[in-house]
């Protein structure tokens, strides 16, 4: 059985569960399966860095890391991944930061990830990059030689090509795709964005399952990511999901809670969503006092001004809230930052009877898979989904609403907290056994199994 190299910017322990980040969420099981090898930065800078990973033994997964020299750190990782590449590709041009000495550091740590990644390889490896801070390691890598099958998955959206041409080097990022084996992005829409831009600004040709161009072909699907869907309903009946519920339920007092769980995030679309409730609670009296808002939302990315803003944003907006509506016994919004352990958190959603994820836009969102896996089947809460995640596409069940439609996202709030029991059940069913189908091993599987394919 060929090994398992996963390379992404962020290697972390995959001892007991991790505590945030959709991707190391998504891995872990991976590697533990396939005896895997997990290279990547290891988190830290330093003033100046040695080629030679640092390995560490955890159990059947070895993790190699490698650190950053503060300057690499913030041009590529601060600078080209988060202030250019996220931004656009989440369609956010009045974000994005175009700067070229960015975009040369983001070359060089792709070129230095690769030769320190070289002598670690075996023969049948079979090598799965993830992610937009990634692009030209494949490049890199057949560059110095590596014959290895290499995978690139992208978890984030794809943009269009009228959003993905103001960067000035869109060229040599998509030529990157084109030197590996297999790419693998979360849904169909974005597969034939890429597609647009493949025929429209390259000349190149696109069939099912493949595209041509700079003499090359490339083999390109989608492949939605999933979660570990059986498992994580466990987790919310478990001791600890269990002592949470319970804790939860006597704070409640018979009150229905709402809860958004999403890293600090622009793009999680936070400010309209309490604009939502807000106006849930001006236009539905009878909610005050029985309904409440749980949002929380680990801090990611401080070192970034919009991430900076954003936050003030957004404490600021909860108050004028609290404010607005709180009550001596009711507070209307519990805003939280605190990054919760994960079968705690399976405990919340299972309190909750409204799971609300409206981001603006979004590769996949596991947080909606995740509330629904954690619900009790005999009372299940409702959720209520953006249309602009990648998630959407396969949870046509829960309530989908559009997120810069504030009316739209009050009212699936209020459709929500009303529904009556057999439609919750029904709804539910449906999204789970979803969810058992298409649930992390088969993303996984089916990514691995295209990618040991021959042409
Ligand atoms: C990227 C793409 C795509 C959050 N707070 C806590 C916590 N979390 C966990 C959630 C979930 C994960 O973080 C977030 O995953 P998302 O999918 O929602 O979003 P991103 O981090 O932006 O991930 C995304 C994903 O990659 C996978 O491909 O779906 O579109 O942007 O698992 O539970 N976990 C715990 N405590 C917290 O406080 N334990």
């Amino acid at each position: 059985m060929s090994r398992l190299v996963a390379v992404s910017n962020r290697v972390s322990s995959v001892r007991g569960a991790p505590l945030a980040g959709g991707l190391a969420v998504a891995l872990v099981d991976a590697l533990r399966e396939n005896q895997g090898l997990w290279f990547g930065w290891s988190g830290k800078t330093v003033d100046e860095t040695s080629q030679t990973p640092t390995l560490t033994r955890e159990g059947e997964v070895t993790l190699a890391t490698v650190d950053l020299t503060h300057d690499d750190h913030e041009a590529y990782y601060s600078g080209f991944a988060n202030r250019c590449l996220w931004p656009l590709f989440h369609f956010r041009l009045d974000l994005t930061g175009y700067d070229r000495g960015h975009f040369d550091a983001y070359q060089r740590v792709n070129q230095r990830f690769a030769r320190s990644l070289l002598p670690l390889l075996r023969e049948d490896d079979l090598v799965w990059v993830h992610d937009y801070h990634l692009f030209p390691l494949g490049s890199e890598l057949r560059r110095i030689g590596v014959r290895q099958r290499l995978g690139f998955f992208l978890h984030i959206p794809f943009p269009p090509r009228e959003l993905l041409t103001t960067l000035p080097q869109h060229q040599t990022l998509v030529r990157a795709l084109f030197d590996y084996d297999l790419v693998g992005f979360q849904i169909e829409d974005d597969v034939k964005r890429l597609a647009a831009y493949v025929e429209q600004d390259l000349g190149g040709k696109v069939g099912p399952g493949w595209m041509e161009a700079f003499g090359k072909r490339l083999r390109i699907e989608a492949f939605p990511v999933g979660i570990d869907t059986a498992r994580y309903h466990d987790f919310a009946f478990s001791s600890h999901g269990q002592r949470e519920w319970i804790r939860l339920r006597e704070f409640l007092r018979g009150r229905e809670q709402i809860i958004g769980v999403d890293r600090l995030d622009y793009t999680k679309g936070l400010v309209r969503r309490m604009n939502a409730y807000e106006l849930l609670l001006d236009s539905q009296p009878d909610s005050h006092g029985r309904i409440t808002y749980l949002q929380i939302a680990p801090i990611s990315r401080g070192e970034v001004t919009a991430y900076q803003d954003f936050r003030r944003e957004l404490e600021q907006h909860a108050a004028g809230i609290n404010g607005k509506f709180g009550q001596v016994d009711w507070v209307p919004i519990r805003y939280v930052n605190e990054a919760i352990p994960r079968r705690r958190l399976a405990g919340l959603y299972r309190a909750s009877r409204i799971g609300l994820v409206t981001p603006m836009r979004d590769g996949m969102n596991l947080v909606a898979k995740e509330y629904v896996a954690a619900q009790d089947e005999k009372d299940p809460g409702v959720l209520v989904l953006s249309r602009f995640a990648g998630a959407a596409q396969q949870m046509g069940e829960a309530l989908l609403v559009n997120p810069y439609d504030t009316e739209d996202v009050a009212s699936a709030l209020e459709r929500a907290r009303t529904m009556n029991i057999d439609e919750r059940r029904n709804r539910h069913q449906a999204l789970m056994r979803g969810l058992l189908d298409e649930d992390v091993s088969n993303w996984r599987q089916r990514f691995l199994g295209a990618l040991k394919q021959n042409d």
